[in-house]
């Protein structure tokens, strides 16, 4: 086998990049070959996304990538649930939606009376968010001229290929996917009005996607029949995918704007119970099953920093982090998926208010907020894995925890210690190693979702975090904010 070069286009919520993945039968080096902001744009009808700048950075990257190597092909995740919609001209309508925009949330209502909570799950398995697809939908103002829905990935993908497609990881984030017959669910479409014809049909992560059109390839500088190919095109997916556990009973933390923290499962689990505790069935590679449960996450830290920036405060990582480390355990503590926390706008002012309102008094300065931030990610990693465990009756014995919160060793430690696991960290990457080594597979560079895993166990550089300290002091902490 010689090595072959594959790009992969990640979008976060935070930044989107572009990397490069060289991969041989013993061999994965991976290049950063551009990293752009992702700036949300807030316009008189609600908060986007800068698509258009989005997919130029992407654009870009791929410039800089095809410059330094022959790629064997390109793939495209993102951030799940958002979309755009295309005219019958294949125009887009309007600027996608932030899922922070208020709009789903304003709309749930109007969907439970059609279609009921139980209803719902016992047919999609997902997890409430407000911000799911069907809620969008239910505000859509575009719907009479739309003839074609794309969620973001798939977007992108349309812009390199001029083909349409619905990739399944991320089409089974969206509310209108059968998590049990592995289609769009005809029921769930009926019941808000949504003509099928909407959905593009279903890709798999491997599947071919199309070439690059002619004016792309000019733009970039790829070869013009460069192929473009479905990988798990939902982040998460990719991140899971990319996991490097060795062993069957391992948990994982997709760490960065949001925790996604879960099991890997071989068939959904619809129960009553599951609903109520929230968890979602989202589809992995393989047609693997992600039973996971979306904690507020790295966005507590982020939002606050941009808060504190703009405030012209202090609001580097690496001195907030110091001092975090220093301040008093356990002084202030939330439940980080307060529904408060979701929007943009001062978090410090509303951690401090959800503080005060439970009795608690989170100090001003910073380390004090930093620390009350990871230390309630802690213990809600903790609450979702132990939940998960108990809803699945699986065992786990380690914890992974992969993403740009892999870098972040006081929340590594903070989790080790109040899950009683041991957390291997890393790779922080991981959504762009998933990306890139599911185009291994298709190019027949790698067999199967477990040597995937060997290989990224065995050229990546993780950290092993044991857990320490006295347990039952997070056992009371957790009492203290209701995530027993
Ligand atoms: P997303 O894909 O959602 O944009 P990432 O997986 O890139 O998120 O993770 C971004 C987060 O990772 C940042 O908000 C930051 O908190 C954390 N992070 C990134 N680099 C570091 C670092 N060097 N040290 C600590 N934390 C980091
Ligand atoms: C993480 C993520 C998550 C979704 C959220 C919208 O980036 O894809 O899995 O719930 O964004």
């Amino acid at each position: 086998h010689t090595p072959a070069a594959f790009a992969a286009a990640d979008l976060g919520a935070t930044s989107g990049r572009v990397l490069v993945g060289r991969v041989g039968r013993d061999r994965l080096d991976l290049t950063e070959t551009h990293r752009f902001a992702n700036t949300p744009v807030q316009l008189p009808d609600g908060l986007h996304w800068n698509a258009l700048g989005l997919y130029q950075g992407v654009l870009d990257g791929l410039r800089e990538a095809a410059a330094r190597w022959d790629l064997a092909s390109v793939g495209i995740d993102s951030w799940a649930v958002d979309y755009g919609l295309l005219d019958a001209d294949g125009a887009l309508l309007g600027n996608p939606f932030h899922y922070r925009d208020p709009r789903g949330a304003a709309a749930v209502q109007a969907v439970r009376r059609r279609l009921p909570a139980r209803e719902l799950y016992r047919i999609t398995g997902l997890q409430h968010l407000p911000f799911n697809t069907i809620f969008q939908l239910a505000a859509e103002k575009h719907l009479d001229r739309a003839r074609t829905l794309l969620l973001l990935p798939d977007l992108i993908t349309h812009w390199l290929t001029g083909t349409v497609g619905a990739e399944v990881t991320n089409a089974s984030t969206t509310g209108l996917y059968d998590a049990r017959t592995g289609s769009w669910s005809a029921p769930v479409l009926a019941a808000l009005n949504l003509d099928p014809a909407l959905l593009p049909a279903l890709r798999r992560p491997g599947d071919h996607a199309g070439t690059v059109l002619p004016h792309v390839a000019a733009a970039t500088g790829l070869r013009p029949d460069t192929p473009v190919v479905a990988v798990a095109s939902h982040d998460t997916a990719s991140a899971v995918a990319a996991v490097p556990a060795d062993t069957e009973d391992f948990a994982y933390i997709s760490c960065g704007t949001w925790s996604l923290a879960g099991l890997e499962l071989d068939a959904p689990v619809l129960t009553d119970a599951s609903r109520a505790a929230n968890f979602t069935n989202e589809l992995g590679i393989d047609g693997t099953v992600r039973y996971l449960r979306n904690v507020m996450g790295l966005w507590l830290l982020s939002e606050s920093q941009r808060t504190w920036r703009a405030r012209g405060e202090r609001h580097h990582l690496p001195e907030l982090l110091e001092r975090a480390a220093a301040a008093r355990p356990f002084a202030a503590l939330v439940d980080p998926g307060a529904p408060e926390f979701l929007a943009p706008g001062d978090l410090p002012a509303r951690l401090a208010e959800h503080c005060a309102r439970t009795g608690q008094h989170l100090p001003e300065d910073q380390g004090a907020v930093v620390r009350c931030i990871l230390e309630s990610l802690a213990l809600a990693h903790r609450h979702t894995l132990f939940q998960a465990a108990h809803l699945t009756g699986r065992a786990i014995r380690a914890v992974h925890l992969v993403g740009g919160g892999s870098r972040n060793a006081l929340l590594c430690r903070l989790t080790a210690d109040a899950t009683g696991l041991p957390v291997i960290a890393g790779p922080a990457e991981a959504t762009a190693i998933g990306n890139i080594l599911v185009q291994a597979r298709a190019h027949g560079l790698v067999e199967d979702r477990g040597a995937m895993r060997r290989l990224i166990a065995r050229t990546q550089c993780l950290r092993r975090y044991e857990p320490a300290g006295d347990i039952r002091a997070w056992d009371a902490a957790a009492a203290r904010v209701g995530l027993a």
